[in-house]
């Protein structure tokens, strides 16, 4: 059986969550190696592309967050068989990897800087972004991104919309959301009450 370690930081959302969650969906027994900022300082540079996620499987580090989202879900019955649902699914995967690439941007601003980069993101790629899903989100019938079931790039979405809502993105109204993309906002409480997720944060406390 092989061994896996996850590593990145600690905190419940980020690229490394969805994993997190389909590692546990999947039964993976996993080492969940959380970071603080300065560690990851320390360790950057012996990354392979000074980021994270890694996945360590047997040790040989894996990175890039979708490819091992859509590896983690296969294994856990979370991405689809299906050619079109499945590109469908990566559609997803990457959108919210643009996506929060623009958010990246405005991270370290301060002040009068961090409100105008902010306010012109909501105007902007944040509104693009969300106007977007919510569409792609009745593609799929409403409920579901992909295959009419949960998968990883609901998984996803579920973790960058509870971060939106949450408030902890200065200048980024908590409403946004409710107020562009109400579906998405269901969404978040659809995948959120799913006994596989609900099995997960039960494991957080
Ligand atoms: N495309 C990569 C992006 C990885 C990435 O940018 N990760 C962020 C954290 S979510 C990071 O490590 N940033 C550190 C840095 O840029 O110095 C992926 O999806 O895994």
């Amino acid at each position: 059986m092989s061994s896996y370690k996850l590593i990145y930081f600690d905190f419940d959302g980020g690229r490394g969550e969805p994993i997190r969650i389909a590692l546990h969906a999947a039964g993976i027994d996993f080492e969940d190696k959380r970071i603080s900022f300065p560690e990851f300082g320390e360790m950057r540079q012996s990354t392979r592309f000074n980021s994270v996620p890694v996945l360590e499987i047997d040790g040989a580090e894996v990175t890039q967050s979708n490819a091992i989202s859509r590896y983690v879900g296969k294994i856990a019955g979370l991405y689809p068989d299906d050619d079109l649902q499945a590109l469908y699914c990566d559609e997803v995967l990457g959108a919210l990897e643009d996506l929060s690439h623009y958010i990246v941007q405005t991270f370290g601003l301060q002040d009068e800087e961090l409100r105008l980069a902010r306010e012109k993101l909501v105007e902007g790629w944040l509104s693009v972004y969300l106007r977007g899903l919510d569409k792609l989100l009745a593609r799929g019938g409403g409920e579901y991104f992909a295959g009419n079931e949960m998968t990883v790039a609901d998984l996803k979405v579920f973790v960058q919309i509870r971060s939106l809502r949450s408030g902890n993105l200065d200048h980024v109204p908590k409403d946004l959301v409710q107020r562009l993309a109400p579906g998405l906002v269901e969404h978040q409480q659809r995948i959120g009450s799913d006994p596989r997720v609900v099995a997960y944060y039960a494991t957080r406390q």
